[in-house]
C-alpha cells in the first residue's frame, strides 16, 4: 500500500522545524502527522486510540513550547506515537514495539525528546513537579515543564498526591488534562462524572472569552479573593472546580483538535508572569479522524496490525482460548457456586476478561478504575466481611500496591485471592509490563499461598483452590496469551495446598518448575534422554508453602536439580535452595541450577524470542543440565 503524501511533515525532522509554520500549515501538518500514525501503526500494531487523539495537541505543545529543553512528560507514554515522529524518530516508527524497535512508550534512553520513561500511569504529574522544583532550586533557567495526563490516569490516587504537593509548592508547571472521556474502558468513578459534569454545564471557551480570562495576566493576591468568589459562584453551576481547591488555576474545557484555540492559549500559558501550576482542561476524542477508531473507541485503545481503508485488523489463526477467559470462566463457575465470590479489577475489565464475569454477575464485579492500591485493600475490606475477592491485577500493576498487599492483606492475614495476570515476559509491551517480580515480592510475605499455573487446566485448578482458601491471602500467576488447547473441566478442582506433583520419574536430572516453562523442561527431558540422560520432570505448583517433601526428595536422589521460572532473581528457585541449605541438604555435592530470568530488564521483542535471550526455551534446559554435569554438548546422544 502506498503512504500518505506528507509534503510539510517530511520537512519536520525535530520540532524546531515547525515552529515556524504559519496555523495554517500546522493544521495541515496535524492532518499529515494523523496520516502517518495511522499508516504506521496499520504495520506495527498498537496504540492507535490514544495517539490519534492527541495529534492536535501533539503539533501545537512543540510549537509553542522550546522542546526538548522544555520538558514535556506524556502519561502512561502510549500517546506518545505521533510524537516520537515529530522528535526525530519517524525513520524508525515502523518499528514500534518490535524487537530492537522503538519501545511504545516514552523512554529517556530513546531520545532527549522523552525527559522521562513511562508506561505505568499516573506519574508525569509528579515527575514534572520534581523536574520543576529541580529546576528552581538550580535557578539557573526558566524552562517550562509540561504535563499531558488522561481522564483515565487521574483516576489514580498518585495523580491527586502529585495535585495536592504541586498545589502547595506553588512551582510553576503546566498540567494538561487530555479527557476523552475514555480510559481503556469507558472510565469509572466519580472523577470522571465529575470531569463530564464540568463540561457539560460549561461550553467551550470561545476564544474571545479565554483570551479576555487569559489577558488578565492572572489575578494579583488581592483581586484573588474576588476570583475566588467568581469560581465559587461558579461552582454552584459546575459542581465546583477541585482544580482550583487544589491550588491550580484552571483553565478551560477547550477543544484539544481545534489549534485555532489550542495555539494562542498555550502562547498565552507560556508567556504568563502567574506564579503557580496551572491545569489546562483540553478535551479530545479518542480515535480521532479515523473512522473506525471513532468508532470504536476501546477496540482501537490498543490495535493489531490494520487494514487502513477496511480498519479491518489482522486476526491471529482461531487457537486455544487465552488463559485470562480460561480464569473468568473458571471464576464464574466458581461464584455459581458461592455467592461470596465477587470481582475486583482495576481500569481492566477486558485486559482480565472479568467482563465477562461482570456480564453474569454485574453486581459482583467492580471495576475500581486506575487505583491498583485502592483495590487491594478494598478487596481486603470485603474479606474482613466475609466475602471472598478476586483481586484481577497484572503482575507488573500490582506491584504498585505492594504495601497493601503487605500490611492490609498479609500482616492482618485476610483472604484476598490475588489473580497475577500477565506473569512472565510479555512481548511488544517491554519490560515495563514484564510480571516478573512478583514471585520474588510475594514469596517473602509471611502465610501467604503462592501458585503459578503450568497450563489452563490448571489454572482452573489453582481458581477453584483459591476459593476454597479461606483463612489467608492467596495468589495464583498466569501468562498473557494463549494456553496449550487442553480439555477444560466444567469446573477446576481444589489441589492439596503445598503439594506438587511428578510428571516424569527419572534417575540422574531433576526438573522441577514452577508455572508455564513446564512444557519447554519435557522437551528438554526427551532431548536429555537422547543424550542417555534420565530426567525427573516436576510440576511444583506451588512456591509457597513449599513442598518439602518433593523438594528435599530430588535433592537426595539425583545429582543435578534444575529449578526454573518465569520469573526474576530471588524468586521461586531462591525458595528452594533456602529450604535446601536450611536442612543442609546442600552439603552434598548436590548441583542445584536455578533458572530463573537474568537481573537486567528485557525489551520488547516476541515472546518466544525475549525467552530465549533470557536462557529459559528447552534447549537452554539441556544446556543447562549438560554443563551441571560437566558434559557440555559433547555428550553424545543415546541413539547414536
Ligand atoms: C498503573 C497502571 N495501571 C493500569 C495501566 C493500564 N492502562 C494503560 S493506558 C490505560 C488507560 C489510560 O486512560 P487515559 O489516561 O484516559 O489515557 P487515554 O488512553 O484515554 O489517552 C490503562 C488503564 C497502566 N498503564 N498503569
Amino acid at each position: 500500500m502506498t503512504r500518505p503524501a506528507t509534503p510539510l511533515l517530511d520537512r519536520v525532522s525535530v520540532p524546531a522545524d515547525l515552529r515556524n509554520f504559519s496555523a495554517d500549515q500546522l493544521k495541515t501538518l496535524a492532518d499529515e502527522l494523523r496520516a502517518e500514525t495511522i499508516d504506521a501503526v496499520s504495520v506495527t500494531g498498537g496504540h492507535l486510540g490514544a495517539s490519534l487523539g492527541v495529534v492536535e495537541l501533539t503539533v501545537a505543545v512543540h510549537a509553542v513550547f522550546d522542546t526538548p529543553t522544555d520538558r514535556l512528560i506524556w502519561d502512561v507514554g502510549h500517546q506518545a506515537y505521533p510524537h516520537k515522529i515529530l522528535t526525530g524518530r519517524r525513520d524508525r516508527i515502523r518499528t514500534l514495539r518490535q524487537g530492537g524497535g522503538l519501545s511504545g512508550f516514552t523512554r529517556r534512553s530513546e531520545s532527549e525528546y522523552d525527559p522521562f520513561g513511562a508506561a505505568h500511569s499516573s506519574t508525569s504529574i509528579s515527575a514534572g513537579l520534581g523536574m520543576a522544583v529541580a529546576r528552581d532550586l538550580k535557578g539557573n533557567d526558566d524552562r517550562h515543564v509540561i504535563s499531558v495526563i488522561g481522564d483515565g490516569a487521574m483516576s489514580a490516587g498518585m495523580a491527586y498526591e502529585a495535585m495536592n504537593n504541586a498545589g502547595a509548592s506553588k512551582a510553576n508547571l503546566l498540567v494538561i488534562l487530555n479527557d476523552n472521556d475514555m480510559s481503556i474502558a469507558p472510565p469509572v468513578g466519580a472523577m470522571s462524572a465529575y470531569l463530564s459534569r464540568l463540561i457539560s454545564s460549561r461550553p467551550f471557551l470561545s476564544i474571545r472569552d479565554m483570551m479576555a480570562r487569559l489577558a488578565k495576566r492572572f489575578p494579583r493576591p488581592l483581586e484573588r479573593a474576588a476570583r475566588r468568589a467568581d469560581e465559587y459562584a461558579r461552582g454552584w453551576f459546575t459542581g465546583g472546580t477541585l482544580f482550583e481547591e487544589l491550588g491550580f488555576y484552571y483553565v478551560g474545557p477547550v477543544d484539544g483538535h481545534n489549534l485555532d484555540h489550542l495555539l494562542p492559549i498555550l502562547r498565552n500559558l507560556r508567556d504568563t508572569d502567574h506564579a503557580g501550576p496551572i491545569l489546562l482542561h483540553v478535551v479530545t476524542q479518542k480515535g480521532k479522524g479515523y473512522a473506525p477508531a471513532e468508532a470504536a473507541a476501546d477496540k482501537y485503545h490498543g490495535v493489531q496490525k490494520f487494514n487502513v481503508v477496511t480498519g479491518e485488523q489482522a486476526k491471529a489463526p482461531p487457537g486455544p482460548p487465552a488463559f485470562q477467559k480460561v480464569f473468568a470462566k473458571a471464576l464464574i463457575a466458581e461464584a455459581r457456586a458461592d455467592d461470596r465470590i465477587v470481582a475486583i479489577n482495576a481500569a481492566m475489565p477486558s485486559g482480565t476478561s472479568l467482563d465477562l464475569f461482570a456480564k453474569e454477575f454485574p453486581k459482583r464485579c467492580f471495576d475500581v478504575g486506575i487505583a491498583e492500591q485502592h483495590a487491594v485493600t478494598f478487596a481486603a475490606g470485603m474479606a474482613t466481611e466475609g466475602m471472598k475477592p478476586f483481586c484481577a491485577i497484572y503482575s507488573t500493576f500490582l506491584q504498585r500496591a505492594y504495601d497493601q498487599v503487605m500490611h492490609d492483606v498479609a500482616l492482618q492475614s485476610l483472604p484476598v485471592r490475588f489473580a497475577m495476570d500477565r506473569a512472565g515476559l510479555v512481548g511488544a509491551d517491554g519490560a515495563t509490563h514484564a510480571g516478573i517480580f512478583d514471585i520474588a515480592y510475594l514469596g517473602c510475605l509471611p502465610g501467604f499461598v503462592l501458585m503459578a499455573a503450568a497450563d489452563e487446566a490448571e489454572l482452573m485448578d489453582m481458581v477453584a483452590t483459591a476459593a476454597a482458601i479461606d483463612d489467608r491471602p492467596c495468589g495464583f500467576r498466569y501468562p498473557r496469551g494463549e494456553g496449550f488447547g487442553l480439555d477444560l473441566p466444567a469446573r477446576g478442582s481444589v489441589l492439596e495446598i503445598g503439594r506438587g506433583r511428578l510428571l516424569r520419574e527419572g534417575t540422574s536430572i531433576a526438573i522441577l518448575s514452577y508455572g508455564a516453562r513446564l512444557r519447554e523442561c519435557l522437551k528438554a527431558a526427551d532431548d536429555l534422554a537422547t543424550h542417555g540422560l534420565s530426567c525427573t520432570v516436576a510440576d511444583a505448583r506451588f512456591a509457597k508453602p513449599l513442598d518439602t517433601a518433593l523438594v528435599e526428595r530430588l535433592a537426595r536422589e539425583h545429582e543435578v536439580l534444575i529449578t526454573i521460572e518465569e520469573g526474576s532473581i530471588l524468586g521461586f528457585g531462591a525458595l528452594v535452595m533456602q529450604h535446601l541449605a536450611t536442612r543442609g541438604l546442600l552439603d552434598g555435592g548436590l548441583k542445584i541450577r536455578p533458572m530463573c530470568l537474568p537481573d537486567r530488564f528485557i525489551d520488547h521483542e516476541a515472546p518466544k524470542k525475549q525467552y530465549e535471550e533470557a536462557g529459559l526455551n528447552a534447549p537452554q534446559i539441556v544446556a543447562t543440565a549438560l554443563a551441571a554435569l560437566g558434559q557440555a554438548r559433547s555428550v553424545q546422544p543415546a541413539r547414536a
